[in-house]
């Protein structure tokens, strides 16, 4: 006791205050939180801001997708990501930092979609990157469209195109499971869903998506490299988000727009600005591609 007179007698120990006792904004982060249940207090938070009990698909638009969701259908209600447990402000320019309920068509059913993603290279950790993917589960969605933009190593791929995710090779030395956690990643990205985008277009070609950790884009040693162990599309996000949505009992459809040719694919140097001229122009044709592939994915739910 070397402060004396201002140290509390015993038995008037100042109790917890009720402030301190409070759940404050989880720490994903924290090895103590278990991040199923942020999700499930997210989901939470997500029915009662939209008044649906359950969504039945989930999309989550990358780089170029942006204004995609607007063709679903109507949206129902606009939520801020900041006003949903576990999910941060965006980052990124071109992103958009909300989550939105839409109905698809009127079909009833409903579509929760993420306007912007917490990537890998943010550095926030690997539980926030895939938080919406376990949010979307947690709201009851069984299927989720996982969008973005990339780099093709394909130089018939204009950009522009729009190319379906096969398979991926995930370089990022990160998982999304933790601990003896061992799922089985087969069919990863369902060959059911490519048929039904296929059914929508069938010009859609399809390829292998690597995930690189970014945020500096690939040289063009690392671009041949992509190529020979059998890459097709050069990419910052998706591959973390997949296996998570596989680990949480989701079906998954991959769907790249090719915003630029890979590094040394192509002789232009890369610019952010090039990705976001090139997901502009096709806003419009990824929309409608996005709106008839939910859809058809909800027709079948
Ligand atoms: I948009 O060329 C976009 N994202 N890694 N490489 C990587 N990510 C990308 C690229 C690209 N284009």
């Amino acid at each position: 006791m070397s402060q004396g007179s201002s140290a509390p007698a015993v038995g008037t120990l100042r109790p917890v205050t009720e402030q301190a006792s409070l759940p404050t904004v989880p720490d994903l982060n924290d090895p103590a939180t278990d991040p199923f249940e942020v999700a499930r207090g997210a989901a939470a938070v997500i029915a009662e801001k939209t008044g649906a009990e359950r969504h039945d698909v989930a999309l989550v638009l990358g780089s170029g997708w942006g204004q995609a969701g607007d063709l679903i259908g109507e949206t129902l209600a606009t939520i801020e990501n900041a006003d949903v447990p576990g999910f941060a402000k965006a980052a990124v320019e071109g992103h958009s930092g909300t989550m939105r309920s839409v109905a698809v068509g009127d079909t009833g059913r409903r579509a929760l979609v993420f306007g912007t993603r917490t990537h890998f290279y943010e550095g926030r950790g690997v539980r926030a990157v895939v938080h919406a993917v376990r949010t979307a589960a947690a709201a009851g969605c069984r299927t989720i469209v996982l969008t973005n933009g990339c780099g093709g190593l394909n130089p018939q791929w204009g950009p522009g195109t729009t190319v379906l995710i096969r398979d991926h090779i995930n370089l990022t030395a990160h998982s999304p499971l933790e601990g003896a956690t061992f799922i089985d990643c087969t069919n990863l990205y369902s060959q059911r869903l490519r048929d039904v985008a296929r059914s929508v277009d069938p010009s859609l070609d399809e390829g292998v998506y690597v995930q690189f950790r970014g945020p500096h884009y690939e040289t063009p040693a690392e671009v041949r490299m992509a190529k020979i162990i059998g890459g097709d599309l050069v990419g910052m996000s998706t591959t973390l988000e997949a296996i998570a949505a596989r680990q949480s009992g989701m079906e998954v459809l991959g769907i790249s727009l090719v915003t630029n040719l890979a590094a040394g694919i192509s002789e232009q140097p890369l610019s952010h600005a090039e990705v976001i001229e090139a997901g502009q122009a096709a806003a419009g044709r990824c929309g409608r591609l996005l709106a008839d592939i939910v859809a058809d994915i909800v027709a079948a739910v």
